[in-house]
């Protein structure tokens, strides 16, 4: 049967089991927007092309899923841009569809075009311009494929409004197949055997634990392998909810923000089994001082994070899901009771803490007054600074996918729309947005968005009136100049800024409306800003300065 390019899209996207897409129009996107209109698929109209990225990839990092987005051409496409690099530095499947001008049109600085496929090359997992209608199904087909195998990442598709027109026979292909991308999924038996012998033969083993086991599903392997063997897990950002924070062996995050003990304990073990994990700079700190003492297994599906900024021993190519699932049959169980008892010391030694007066608001409270609340079930998406680390600290996610954070990019204005895609994809659950009173304002039209399709997610704006992060680099290390940090008094007032978009807002001032606030806000069926006036000054401890060793950290001692 004939069909136009637009319709094609769409009956690729059923195929391909799309149940919602984020987006907004423009002039060369009408005929795919003319085929949504009453296509079988949810469409959520953002106020900003930003936002239906974000969103896209809260939906993917929420639920699994491969998120969609769709944009116009030029202004709309590049305001995708920032969306697209946050998914792919943190290897988020998405598929994400841009209008262009008329084929002929381009490379003429037609209206509204912009090179997005130019653009996009090194922030994308792989892109496309469709100059063909006869290639178009394929090319959406592969383009979900390279999305969601491997290492996933974002694939951008630029469709040309005149081949959205055209008609053609829609032949959706059985399989795909595309020279030289051949993901290795399974790892190499010999490379298993040696990593089975050095964890036996380890005394102070630690399983630093990252993205990756959350992408592959590997959780109940990972436990497997850390419970059976005594071995204790640290994770990062992306990782947390991939090992119990709540288990005895659980050490937190590592890193820049991470737990003393965790640091230590990096520093002094003698075998690190790194899954799904790429030794990024916020983790290792100074890399000629990392782990002296360790020898490193690293698990990727990535050859080329292995041995990219950290020598690695034993690298093991494959899915963390079957990799682990093959160590978990091969490893006999090292004696690590003594290396348990020194990191038990560590733990009464360094606890994370902060000055807790009684009378104050203090940001930490605030998580671990949700985190109660909720006890552990919510999603929590974050914005990026010191609202960000707070969230990784004080919150205890104890399953996948409860955590939605920036990573890599460290994208402000990333938490509150991806927290609507988070919702979208995640229906019953509670989601909170934990925000700062700066990143929150960089998405904030994404209220309406929110109100309109009914979207109940909750923000807690941990409002300390400075780019707080910011700020405490400049109190640390600049001699507290705090050049353009400070916000500047009660602006926007955000509970009045809610209620104008239809929403509900809370202003809390004082310790004992805390948990009064954060239940009312779950208890309501509508989105809810909360506006915590937190300590203004309050820092994230511990912390190691940018290029030290991980265990110089500042804050982190008894
Ligand atoms: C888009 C973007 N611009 C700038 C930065 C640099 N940056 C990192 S944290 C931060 C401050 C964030 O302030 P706020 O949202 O109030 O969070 P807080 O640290 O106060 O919790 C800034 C400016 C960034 N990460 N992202
Ligand atoms: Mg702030």
């Amino acid at each position: 049967m004939k069909m136009t390019g637009a319709k094609i899209v769409i009956e690729a996207l059923k195929k391909e089991g799309v149940e919602v897409a984020f987006g907004y129009p423009g002039g060369v996107v009408l005929p795919l927007f003319d085929e949504l209109y009453d296509a079988p698929i949810r469409f959520i109209l953002v106020r900003h092309e930003q936002g239906a990225a974000h969103a896209a990839d809260g939906y993917a990092r929420a639920t699994g899923k491969v998120g969609v987005c769709i944009a116009t051409s030029g202004p709309g496409a590049t305001n995708l841009v920032t969306g697209i690099a946050t998914a792919y530095m943190d290897s988020v499947p998405m598929v994400a569809i841009t209008g262009q001008v008329k084929t002929f049109l381009i490379g003429n600085d037609a209206f509204q075009e912009a090179d997005i496929t130019g653009i996009t090359r090194p922030i994308t997992k792989h892109n496309y311009l469709v100059e063909d209608i006869k290639d178009l199904a394929r090319i959406i087909k592969e383009a979900f494929h390279i999305a969601r195998t491997g290492r996933p990442g974002p694939v951008l598709i630029d469709l040309p409004v005149d081949i959205q027109q055209q008609e053609t026979e829609f032949v959706w292909p059985d399989k795909v197949e595309i020279r030289g991308y051949n993901p290795t999924y399974v790892g190499h038996p010999g490379q298993i055997k040696r990593a089975a012998k050095a964890i036996e033969e380890s005394k102070r083993p630690i399983i630093y634990s990252g993205g990756g086991v959350i992408t592959s599903n590997a959780s109940e392997e990972l436990r497997e392998l850390a419970t059976r063997n005594d071995i204790p897990v640290t994770m990062t950002l992306l990782g947390l909810g991939g090992f119990p924070a709540t288990d005895k062996l659980a050490l937190g995050m590592l890193g820049m923000h991470g737990t003393a003990y965790a640091n230590h304990a990096i520093m002094e073990s003698d075998l690190i089994i790194a899954v799904g994990a790429r030794f990024d700079d916020r983790v290792t700190g100074k890399v000629e001082a990392f782990a002296p003492h360790a020898k490193i297994i690293h698990i990727d599906i990535d050859p080329a994070s292995v041995s990219k900024s950290v020598d690695v021993d034993i690298p093991i190519v494959g899915d963390a899901k079957n990799v682990l699932g093959q160590l978990n049959k091969a490893v006999k169980k090292p004696d690590t009771a003594a290396w348990l008892k020194q990191i038990d010391e560590w733990k009464a030694k360094f606890p994370l803490k902060y000055n807790g007066s009684a009378d104050k608001v203090h940001p930490q409270y605030v998580i671990e007054q949700i985190y109660e609340a909720t006890k552990g079930e919510a999603i929590i998406t974050t914005e990026v600074g010191q609202n960000q680390m707070w969230a990784a600290q004080w919150y205890k996610y104890t399953k996948p996918r409860t955590i939605v954070s920036s990573g890599g990019m460290g994208t402000m204005g990333y938490g509150f729309p991806a927290a609507i895609g988070a919702k979208i994809g995640m229906p019953h659950a509670t989601v909170f947005d934990i925000a700062g009173d700066g990143s929150i304002q960089m998405n904030i039209q994404e209220l309406a968005t929110a109100v309109i399709n009914k979207i109940p997610v909750k923000v807690a704006i941990l409002n300390n009136n400075y780019l707080g992060m910011v700020r405490q680099w400049q109190e640390l290390f600049y001699n507290k100049r705090y050049s353009y940090t400070c916000l500047g008094g009660t602006c926007p007032d955000f509970v009045k800024l809610a209620e104008a978009y239809g929403a509900v807002g809370i202003r809390v001032t004082k310790r004992e409306e805390v948990r009064p606030a954060i239940d009312k806000a779950i208890a309501t069926d509508n989105v809810v800003f909360i506006d915590f006036h937190v300590e203004k000054e309050e820092n994230v401890f511990p912390m190691v300065p940018a290029g030290e060793a991980i265990n110089r950290m500042i804050g982190g001692m008894a």
